[in-house]
């Protein structure tokens, strides 16, 4: 039997699958990838995976009683039906859902990564549906960097610090002498890409840095969140505190008069403000080194060091995505624009800040000479949108209001739930709450491949394909490669492309030119390489017509310059080139936040008390502080099921890394299981003794498939899913973002834990 190989592409990297007799056996990285990520070697066994969700499938409940809200979503058993009866009960309820309630009682945001591929990207096709179908109410900003989304356009007046292009990493080679992260830069981040991470480019420049000898610091919990490779001096510090310690690092700039005066007077605004209030004039307690090393537990001298070397360098200063996604997170970025600006190094080669150079692939490439290929949105017709994290509030709470960056809105009446490439089982946080909230629609709808929670928790359950088993483009807004994605094979089982499932639904309901603009898969192809290729000429570039670059698999876009500066024209010329932002300049100090009159995001940058921290009274009861960062063997919860995911497991359950002496204190060892807990919920896990993490702090990384052990009184999720712990709160009235980082947790060990079922497919009942 010969062995086929064909271009596919995935958002950790492109690859060749090998592909013998209907099956995907194997895949080979991209050759021009420099650095591929393991993670694509899961793909094979995900595709053929157990897992994979045979056919269509309804809810026993649902299907007997009809649509209402029920305690029995994740419950009951499913009954397979065919694709037409799937279909019709689908259309059905959505024209009911709109007749009776209208259009605003569809919850359609979806969010999620669904796989790469601009065409068939799950959420996109939704969206373009349901907008086609007369609108949905939609999910606004992300759970990534919601906070920053929301809040940067007010200080910096663009929120590109956070999404990229940053300074480019070329930039920081030549320029950089001091490279502060506070995060770290986590290399197991760098593997991934939305859309997809053909040119792995970030490890290649963290050599360069080392070779040019860059001073690293790495200011982190996590002694390995600071990349080996430049061998990084490790600042320890207590989590959610990194606001404190910034502030005091400006304040000792500033007390030694190392500021810079004239970037202060011509590029920012707000400056007598806020130094006022690191000096204490406003509430008595000046914002120094003492002060933060109590609160942070990084010794006073090291912020004052610190800070003296910032000053006396080129320093680029960063802060991980992770450190928004946290009580008042907009502080941390506010902070960090502020220290940057008294250092006056913002819009210099090598110097001032960017967020999120070590939190994924890219984000410090040079910005692409055109656009790569995209595939329009659509409209929503009702332009109804709830902040993105906010989806168990809203569900939980119709008719009630809701402040979101200076507006006041009211949540929706949501009646039905529909869900395409996204898991929010997986991505929100305190799962138990979410499980209550979404019992409370009518109906609830989920395309997906495989059994994720999600979709055990789905009325309807439609199976979705993978992208080896459709036609595809692949390209990212921070890649430089764009691939041909071709199928590989045929649909597994009675899988359905999301896009010809929602044609099949805009024909019954009558929307169907508007949905697909009267285009087939290889027409959209075709028809959005052609716009990639217009704005190409547009840029005086001439690329290959579809068929070649379809045959020769890949297309190589030229950055547009070699070495981008973050705020460059900026700083050049701040009267000709002012930033949106009111003032024109930085806003240390915001008319516009002031007006918000939000308690929890004052008008300057300030240490505000997250809700749960080791410094915080109730530590006592539950006395480590849970990391649940991105994990390092998977996307988020994505092939959790398979080999390479299991690398980060211990005995079938997520790993729980811990410090010797915390350990030791609870007389556990690596290997034991114990039970992580707070009062919002308790998961198992498998325990991982480091000296490489700090005291009083734990690490269960997120994305472990949750697995409700329904038989106990206490909801327990056996697998070790981090989001039954975490805090579901929004980091202030104006971001919004999810709290992901902040919550305080306990752990005993547990003897004789209950089996792990996540990777068991549900029951199914004889077809109905
Ligand atoms: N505790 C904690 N929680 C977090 C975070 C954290 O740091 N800590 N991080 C947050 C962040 S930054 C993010 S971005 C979110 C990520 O959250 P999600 O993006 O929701 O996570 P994924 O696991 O990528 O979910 C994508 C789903 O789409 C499915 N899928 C893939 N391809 C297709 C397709 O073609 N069609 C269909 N219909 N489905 C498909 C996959 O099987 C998967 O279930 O998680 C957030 N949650
Ligand atoms: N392998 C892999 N890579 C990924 C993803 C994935 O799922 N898997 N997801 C991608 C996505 S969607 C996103 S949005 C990005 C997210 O990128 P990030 O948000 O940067 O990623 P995290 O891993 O959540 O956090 C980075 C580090 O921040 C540190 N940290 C946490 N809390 C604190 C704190 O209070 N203070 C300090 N100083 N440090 C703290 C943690 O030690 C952690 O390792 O990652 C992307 N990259
Ligand atoms: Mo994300």
């Amino acid at each position: 039997m010969t062995v086929r190989l064909v271009p596919n592409h995935a958002h950790w990297g492109a690859f060749l699958a090998e592909v013998e007799d209907g099956r995907i056996v194997g895949v080979r990285p991209f050759e021009h990838d420099p650095d591929p990520s393991p993670i694509i070697q899961a793909i094979p066994d995900a595709v053929h995976s157990s897992m994979r969700i045979p056919r269509p499938m309804v809810r026993e409940g649902w299907l007997r009683n009809g649509p209402g809200g029920s305690e029995s979503r994740g419950r009951e058993p499913f009954v397979p039906v065919s694709w037409d009866r799937a279909l019709k009960l689908v259309a059905d309820e959505l024209a009911r859902v709109r007749r009776d309630h209208g259009n605003g009682a569809i919850m359609g945001g979806s969010q999620g990564w669904g796989s790469a591929g601009i065409f068939h990207h799950a959420r996109t096709q939704l969206r373009r549906f349901l907008g086609a179908f007369g609108g949905f109410v939609d999910q606004a900003t992300n759970y990534s960097f919601g906070a920053a989304l929301a809040f940067l356009p007010h200080v910096v007046g663009t929120p590109q610090a956070v999404t990229g292009p940053l300074t480019s990493w070329s930039s920081i080679a030549r320029h950089t002498k001091l490279m502060v992260l506070f995060g770290g830069a986590n290399p197991k981040n760098m593997q991934v890409t939305l859309g997809g991470s053909a040119a792995h480019s970030t490890g290649g420049w963290l050599e360069e840095l080392a070779r040019r000898g860059v001073e690293v610091v790495n200011v982190s919990p996590l002694r390995d969140d600071g990349p080996e490779v430049v061998s990084p001096a490790w600042i320890p510090i207590r989590p959610g505190t990194d606001t404190a310690m910034i502030l005091a690092l400006t304040h000792a700039v500033i007390a030694e008069d190392l500021h810079d005066r004239e970037f202060l007077a011509t590029c920012c605004t707000g400056f007598e403000r806020v130094r006022s209030y690191l000096t204490g004039e406003q509430d008595g307690q000046p914002k120094d080194a003492a002060w933060a090393s109590g609160i942070t537990g990084v010794p006073a001298e090291t912020i004052r060091d610190l800070a003296r070397r910032m000053a006396s360098t080129r320093t680029m200063l960063t802060a991980s995505w992770s450190m928004q996604r946290a009580d008042h997170g907009e502080q941390v970025y506010w902070s960090l624009i502020l220290l940057a600006s008294v250092l006056g190094q913002i819009g210099l080669p090598g110097g001032g800040f960017g967020f999120g150079y070590g939190s994924i692939a890219g984000v410090g490439d040079p910005p692409p000479a055109f656009p790569p290929p995209a595939m329009p949105m659509g409209g929503n017709p009702i332009g109804a949108a709830i902040p993105a994290a906010r989806i168990a509030d809203c569900l939980l709470n119709p008719g009630a209001p809701y402040d979101f960056n200076g507006k006041t809105g009211t949540y929706p009446d949501i009646r039905l739930v529909y869900w395409a490439g996204g898991n929010p089982f997986h991505h929100h946080q305190d799962l138990n709450r979410l499980r209550r909230a979404w019992g409370r629609p009518e109906t609830v709808i989920v395309h997906e491949p495989w059994w994720t929670a999600t979709a055990r928790h789905a009325d309807i359950v439609l199976p979705a394909t993978t992208s080896l088993e459709r036609n595809d483009i692949g390209a990212a807004a921070r890649d430089r490669f764009v691939i041909a994605m071709q199928q590989a094979i045929p649909p597994v089982g009675q899988a359905r492309n999301d896009f010809d499932i929602l044609r099949d639904l805009s024909r019954r309901l009558g929307c169907e030119e508007t949905f697909t603009e009267d285009r087939d898969e290889m027409e959209w192809l075709r028809h959005l390489y052609q716009r990639c290729s217009d704005g190409a000429r547009t840029n005086s570039m001439a690329l290959p017509d579809f068929d070649t670059f379809w045959t020769q698999e890949h297309l190589e876009v030229p950055p547009r310059e070699e070495e981008h500066v973050l705020f460059g024209e900026f700083r050049g010329d701040p009267e000709t080139c002012p930033l949106r932002t009111p003032s024109g300049r930085i806003e240390l100090y915001s008319e516009r936040i002031a007006g918000f009159g939000y308690d929890d995001c004052p008008p300057h940058p300030a240490w505000l008390e997250p809700a749960e921290w080791l410094g915080a009274r109730h530590a006592a009861k539950h006395s480590l502080h849970l990391i649940s960062s991105q994990p390092r063997h998977r996307l988020h919860s994505q092939m959790d099921g398979g080999p390479v995911s299991a690398r980060g497991k211990i005995g079938g359950r997520e790993a729980i890394w811990m410090n010797p002496l915390d350990a030791a204190d609870r007389a556990l060892s690596d290997g034991d299981v114990v039970r992580v807990f707070n009062e919002r919920g308790a998961c198992l896990a498998g325990v991982a003794v480091s000296e490489a993490v700090s005291r009083g702090v734990v690490r269960l990384s997120c994305g472990a498939w949750y697995d409700p052990v329904d038989q106990l009184e206490a909801p327990l999720c056996a697998h070790g899913n981090a989001n039954v712990l975490t805090l579901d709160k929004g980091t202030s009235r104006l971001g919004q973002g999810p709290c992901a980082g902040t919550a305080l947790v306990e752990i005993e060990r547990m003897d004789s834990p209950p089996p792990v079922r996540a990777f068991t497919a549900p029951r199914i009942q004889p077809a109905g």
